[in-house]
């Protein structure tokens, strides 16, 4: 891959954490012009451009070697850890970031009395999250059916396609709204800025360091 002299991050084109992203990065004195097909955001000042993706993506590009840093929910980022064929070594958590706050969850319909993970052997769980879902169960030394699916998760159990779910959560509403409730909780989550666990030796790496340097003044300025 050819070097890079501008430093780029990847960040989600368009969803929850799109925003707040950019709300932190200006406030790290960072400012940006749209490219025309609406892929970047170059930087106007500073040699920082802005990879705009699918959330989903970001780890991989991270690894390639195509975007040096990227701002992703830590769920994302972990479920990456467990995906097979991954193209290069494990990707490092460099900042927490305070927004995109929820929790990956296991939920069980209303009226099931939960204790312990014990009592999910031999159930069906549905999830987007299979990798991290996986880990939790064998952690708890529990067998049971990892159902994979790439949204809607929250209708599975009325669809009868599993018996309960392990998904995001935030305020619980969906899961209310789908006579389900929270019954586990299997990771904390927020965005982060992500990266290889080597930063570049290069002016790449210098500028990463004089961007974690302006994010930790922003981020002790908002405690
Ligand atoms: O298009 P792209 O793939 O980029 O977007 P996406 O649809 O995959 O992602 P998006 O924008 O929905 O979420 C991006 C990130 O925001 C997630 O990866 C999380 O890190 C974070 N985040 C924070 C959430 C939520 N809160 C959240 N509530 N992501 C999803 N949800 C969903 C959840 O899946 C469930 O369907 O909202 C529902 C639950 O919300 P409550 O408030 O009803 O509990
Ligand atoms: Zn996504």
């Amino acid at each position: 891959m050819k070097p890079r002299d501008r430093l780029r991050i990847a960040m989600q084109k368009s969803g929850r954490l799109t925003e707040p992203a950019l709300d932190l990065l200006n406030r790290c004195g960072l400012t940006f012009r749209q490219s025309r097909d609406k892929l970047f955001l170059f930087g106007e000042g500073e040699p920082v451009d802005l990879l705009l993706v699918r959330d989903d993506d970001i780890p991989g590009l991270i690894a390639q070697g195509v975007c040096d840093l990227g701002i992703v929910g830590r769920n994302v980022l972990s479920e990456y850890s467990f995906t097979d064929g991954r193209e290069a070594g494990p990707l490092a958590e460099w900042r927490s970031l305070g927004f995109g706050r929820c929790r990956l969850s296991i939920a069980v319909p209303q009226e099931m009395n939960y204790e312990q993970p014990q009592q999910l052997a031999g159930l069906r769980i549905a999830t987007s999250y299979p990798g991290l879902l996986r880990d939790w169960l064998r952690n708890q030394g529990v067998d049971a059916g990892v159902v994979t699916l790439a949204g809607s998760v929250e209708i599975a159990p009325r669809l009868g396609t599993a018996d309960l779910i392990c998904d995001l959560v935030q305020s619980g509403g969906t899961l209310v709204a789908n006579q389900l409730r929270e019954a586990d909780v299997l990771l904390e989550s927020e965005a982060v800025l992500a990266g290889p666990r080597t930063l570049p030796t290069d002016e790449r790496g210098d500028m990463i360091e004089l961007l974690l340097k302006r994010l930790d003044g922003v981020m002790q300025v908002r405690e």
